[in-house]
């Protein structure tokens, strides 16, 4: 089997599929989005994991093309849902750095959003720190493009990557996402509930919304609402899922 020749292949053998996991208000359980997350099937070797083939994908350069057809997907996706009750109102998508070191990214994004009829405010591009230490400069004046126009940009994994904290009030960000690895220790080390904390209340006092990855229990759900933290998602709010069996969480009552 060979993963490159492989996933060459993929996107037109329509081996790929986006899944969306709900993302809440922790204040009172309410869906506010989801974040749309790529799903490969091969149709001998099964599912393949993104953690497996993203990085490939990146390497080579299919990542431009493929993660074109996720913003498509989502997008049109995302324009579906609008006005929907019970659906997400906004629809989170991964973009790689590489992806967003090509020239036409800003076009591209416009033109998916004229095309599928997707507002502006219901897309939100997760980008990850290394992106913004490779070139910052770039990546501010990007960004600025994308959030004049209404599109929510996060970052995502904060606190894994080589953060900077001094690029965070120059760029025009709207979302701070703590890694999942945070919220999983949150009990057992009180270093990285300390971390987790620091992090909402720098979140906050930026004036940036902060959602917590990878909630899995109640008891994590109710620390990070107490900390002030806004919003989650994680396997105790739902599964990624694909759009079709969709389901909002139920409304946890305080
Ligand atoms: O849940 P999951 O195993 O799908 O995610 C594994 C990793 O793959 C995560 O870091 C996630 O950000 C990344 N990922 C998932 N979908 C996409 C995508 O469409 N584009 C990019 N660039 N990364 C993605
Ligand atoms: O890096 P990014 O945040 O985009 O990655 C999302 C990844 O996290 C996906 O692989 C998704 O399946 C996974 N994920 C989502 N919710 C949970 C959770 O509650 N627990 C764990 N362990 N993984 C989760
Ligand atoms: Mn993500
Ligand atoms: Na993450």
């Amino acid at each position: 089997f060979e993963l490159t020749h492989a996933l060459r292949q993929a996107n037109e053998a329509a081996q790929f599929r986006l899944e969306y996991q709900p993302q809440v208000r922790l204040s009172d359980g309410a869906l506010i989005g989801a974040e749309a997350l790529l799903r490969w099937r091969h149709p001998t070797r099964g599912p393949i994991s993104p953690a497996e083939f993203i990085p490939l994908a990146e390497d080579t350069g299919l990542i431009i093309p493929i993660g074109r057809w996720v913003l498509e997907q989502a997008c049109a996706q995302a324009a579906r849902w609008q006005g929907q009750p019970g659906k997400p109102q906004q629809v989170a998508v991964n973009v790689s750095a590489r992806q967003m070191r090509q020239s036409d990214f800003a076009d591209t994004v416009e033109q998916i959003l004229l095309d599928t009829g997707c507002p502006p405010q219901a897309l939100e591009l997760e980008v990850t720190e290394s992106l913004l230490l490779e070139d910052a400069e770039g990546a501010i004046e990007l960004m600025t493009r994308l959030t004049q126009r209404g599109v929510r940009v996060a970052i995502d994994d904060f606190g894994t990557g080589y953060s900077s904290l001094s690029y965070l009030k120059r760029m025009p960000i709207q979302t701070l996402k703590i890694d999942r690895s945070f919220v999983s220790e949150l009990s057992s080390d009180a270093n990285v509930a300390a971390i987790a904390r620091t992090v909402i209340v720098l979140a906050r006092s930026l004036g940036l919304d902060v959602l917590a990855e990878g909630v899995e229990t109640a008891e994590q759900a109710e620390w990070l609402r107490r900390e002030g933290c806004d919003w989650a998602q994680g396997w105790f709010y739902g599964r990624p899922a694909p759009a079709e069996d969709f389901m909002a969480p139920a409304v946890e009552l305080p």
